[in-house]
């Protein structure tokens, strides 16, 4: 059986240790498509925060406590940049993955693509799984706010808006989230590049190859949207053979941790369940899924078009996440 994962960072990859286990107990392999719209440059280096979440958190070297970078990270590099008033100092590079970091950069800046570069750092984490990022192009997540610096240089003040209204700004995803902690009036998310971008080598043909393609309990608006929102990826999703089940990151109307509630109140979906579940839609009215897997706390929750099942979904531990999986699979065979 071949199994392929579109996800995020911290929830996907916390899902992906469960899909590991799952694979090895059914001798199946897995391909994971990882979003790189929170991909920044910082300081010059190339940043893949979700590519990085899953590959330190499968190979065993990720911070469990914090969610994203290394353990057992020392600071000095953040330090001394700081000392330099290196701009910006909101976002911390910890010594241990600047060496990831590093190593990306020269390899890219050789001419490697980032699915090629990718696969290069696993052959140290050895994942134990096929990471993909969605594309090999730019493609970065923007976030347009009401400026947080006011008019200035820049800004644009909506066509249509209320006299008086601040101006608006685009900033990058990083820059919302982790400088601003998504607290400021936010009107739209934007995938720039998107249109230009194409499904990085392998993508194509681990979806055609697929016998069951899971949707990671990850943010749906920041992780999965910009995966699909690389030209041809929802349309082979749709043309697929293979059933799509999507796993809900929203527990009884909050999401597990992180921005999900943020963001879906900017595109005005309910955060809960079936809220997520409908954003995604039927695809068998022009949407992604076959089957959605809520949390029994959520049993009941219907969507149009969908096969809705309940399960426990907190990935407490690697037992309880596989369960998690192994109720995914089987919710693609009966919807299959
Ligand atoms: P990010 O890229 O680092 O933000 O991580 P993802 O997008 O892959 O995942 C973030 C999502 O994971 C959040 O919306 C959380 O609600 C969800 N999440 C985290 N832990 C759990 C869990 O134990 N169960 C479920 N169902 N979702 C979780
Ligand atoms: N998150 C923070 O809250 N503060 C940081 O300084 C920070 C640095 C950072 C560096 C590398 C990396 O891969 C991730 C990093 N993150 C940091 C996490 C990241 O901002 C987001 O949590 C993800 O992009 C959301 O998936
Ligand atoms: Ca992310």
């Amino acid at each position: 059986m071949r199994i392929v994962v579109l996800t995020g960072g911290i929830g996907g990859a916390r899902f992906l240790t469960g899909v590991r286990a799952y694979a090895r107990q059914a001798g199946a392999e897995v391909t994971a498509v990882v979003n790189v719209g929170d991909d920044v440059v910082m300081h010059g280096l190339r940043i893949c925060p979700d590519l990085d979440s899953v590959m330190y958190t499968l190979g065993g070297g990720a911070d469990r406590d914090r969610g994203w970078g290394r353990a057992g990270e020392t600071w000095t590099v953040k330090e001394e940049l700081a000392a330099y008033g290196a701009e910006p100092t909101w976002f911390g590079l910890g010594d241990r993955d600047v060496a990831t970091h590093l190593v990306r950069t020269t390899m890219l800046n050789a001419g490697y693509p980032l699915s090629a570069v990718t696969e290069a750092l696993c052959a140290r984490w050895q994942p134990g799984i096929r990471l993909l990022p969605a594309t090999d192009d730019r493609l970065e997540t923007h976030v347009v706010v009401s400026d947080p610096d006011g008019p200035g240089d820049g800004g644009v003040r909506p066509a249509d808006g209320p006299a008086g209204e601040p101006t608006r700004r685009a900033i990058h995803f990083q820059e919302w989230w982790v400088r601003h902690r998504g607290a400021l009036p936010t009107h739209q998310f934007v995938f720039v590049g998107a249109e230009a971008a194409k499904p990085a080598a392998g993508v194509l043909d681990a979806l055609a190859e697929a016998d069951v393609v899971l949707v990671a309990p990850s943010n749906p608006v920041v992780s999965i949207a910009p995966i699909l929102a690389v030209p041809g990826l929802r349309e082979a999703l749709a043309g697929n053979r293979a059933p799509v089940v999507g796993v809900s990151p929203i527990i009884g109307g909050a999401p597990v941790r992180g921005m999900a509630d943020r963001c879906l109140a900017v595109l005005g979906v309910p955060c809960t369940a079936a809220g997520v579940g409908g954003l995604y839609g039927a695809r068998s009215a022009d949407g992604l899924l076959d089957g959605w897997l809520v949390d029994s706390a959520d049993a009941g929750a219907e969507v149009p078009g969908l096969a809705v099942r309940s399960a426990p979904l907190w990935m407490t531990d690697e037992a309880a996440t596989t369960a998690m999986v192994r109720a995914a699979v089987d919710l693609a065979a009966t919807v299959g």
